[in-house]
């Protein structure tokens, strides 16, 4: 069997955030995010990890793009850390926050790595939150005017940007299980931090027209497909893929919610579908569809659903017990979206990537290895099969702080001893760094 080939320009490249990988949570003016405030109370964080030192990035930052030159990496996703540029969440811009990224522009763009930018990846400044974080309306307008700021200080950073990452994660994770920061349990705050940061979106779109930055601007959703888990289980499916999927495709690329993920069927949000009704007001759905030059598509897997809606394994799991993996789900998402949405820009794969088994520490690592080359397999035949989708990162570049999860999952391709930062290259990165030079996939 002959290497498959990427379209020529595809670029390839890996990915972090900024409260995973930073650190330095309280240096040069940052003021604090919900993920420090969360990261202190005893128990939220598996073994208390809190984001310092994470991959203690923001001081190592020039030895980081030391190594993504090595490994020849394309390209690099990173966060902005809004608390780093708008300490408070509004008003006055801290220029060392600002000046950090500058640096690290710069230097990308003077390796040949060309930078994504992600402005909002969950660190939200906690005086937002204090004021009720994305369950308030004018979170949306503060996000658009820390968005703006950005634009304007990276403004010839080629592209892509992206406004929110996973809004869907934030919301349902964040406000309604309560798992992530702001730790909220409440279906009504839940459902109004979906429509809020599409709100946010699309007004930083509006802010990026505005601005004249180059590049192109995007939302990155997590999708995952969802499949009939039993007989039966038909319309509980279709209900479950509007939780996941369609609540936030169709505002962001046709202006409208749709009728099916909120109610008390099986596989719906249960709420009263009013609950969406009262936050979204007339022009709003205008402006969540603002026209995109790019649709960011992050992918870890999928789910079935049984009759009365509950999630059911379909196919084995990772360390991380919500990852079902199933490569041929990355081929049925990008073409999915190309198919169910006319509208839909150009594709690029922000997020795709899987933990090392928790016993391993070290950086041999063969099951990211074979999951990276089956995925990127996946990602090729929808090339080949006429979608057009332009780049993939990896998640992630680094060992890094996975959350609620701590430091416990191992998500890099590159290994971070936590207690002395040393950064060593797994086996899967090596793999990789050949894939990115001969620009195809080898095949199994
Ligand atoms: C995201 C993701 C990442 C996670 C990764 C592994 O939203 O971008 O949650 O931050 O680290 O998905 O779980």
């Amino acid at each position: 069997a002959t290497p498959m080939r990427f379209p020529d320009g595809f670029v390839l490249g890996a990915a972090t955030s900024a409260f995973q990988v930073e650190g330095s949570t309280t240096a040069d003016g940052r003021g604090p995010s919900i993920w420090d405030t969360f990261a202190a109370e005893p128990g939220r964080i598996r073994d208390g990890a809190t984001g310092d030192p994470a991959a203690d990035h923001y001081r190592r930052w020039e030895q980081d793009v030391d190594l993504m030159a090595d490994l020849g990496l394309a390209g690099y996703r990173f966060s902005v850390a809004w608390p780093r540029v708008q300490p408070t969440g509004s008003g006055a811009v801290n220029r060392a926050g600002v000046d950090f990224y500058r640096r690290l522009v710069d230097r990308l763009l003077e390796r040949g790595i060309e930078p994504a930018v992600t402005l909002y990846h969950w660190d939200l400044p906690q005086p937002l939150q204090d004021r009720g974080g994305w369950a308030s309306r004018d979170t949306a307008s503060r996000f658009a005017d820390y968005a703006a700021v950005v634009f304007d200080a990276l403004r010839d950073m080629p592209g892509p940007w992206l406004t929110v990452n996973e809004p869907k994660t934030t919301a349902y994770v964040g406000y309604g299980s309560g798992y992530h920061a702001p730790g909220v349990r409440d279906v009504g705050q839940m459902v109004a931090a979906v429509h809020h940061q599409l709100l946010g979106h699309g007004m930083a779109v509006q802010a990026f027209r505005a601005s004249g930055a180059s590049g192109r601007v995007g939302i990155a959703l997590n999708l995952q497909p969802v499949y009939v888990g039993e007989p039966g289980a038909e319309d509980a499916a279709v209900r479950a893929d509007a939780v996941e999927n369609r609540l936030f495709l169709d505002p962001v690329l046709t202006g409208t919610y749709p009728d099916d993920a909120i109610g008390e069927e099986a596989g719906q949000i249960r709420a009263d579908p009013s609950v969406l009704d009262d936050v979204v007001l007339d022009g709003d759905l205008d402006v969540v569809s603002e026209p995109l030059d790019v649709l960011a598509v992050q992918y870890y897997g999928v789910t079935g659903v049984d009759r009365s809606g509950q999630y059911v394994e379909m196919y084995p799991t990772s360390d991380a017990p919500w990852q079902q993996v199933h490569p041929e789900g990355m081929y049925e998402t990008l073409v999915r979206v190309r198919d169910d949405y006319p509208t839909a820009p150009a594709l690029v794969v922000t997020e795709n990537g899987i933990p090392d088994p928790t016993s391993e520490g070290g950086t041999d690592d063969p099951e990211r290895l074979e999951f990276l080359r089956a995925h990127l397999q996946q990602v090729v035949r929808a090339a080949q099969d006429g979608v057009d989708v332009q780049a993939y990162y990896a998640w992630s570049l680094l060992d890094n702080f996975e959350w609620a999860e701590g430091l416990d999952q191992r998500w890099g391709l590159v290994h971070v001893d936590f207690a002395t930062q040393e950064r060593t290259p797994k086996a899967s990165a090596r793999w990789y760094a050949d894939v990115v030079a001969a620009h195809a996939v080898p095949p199994v």
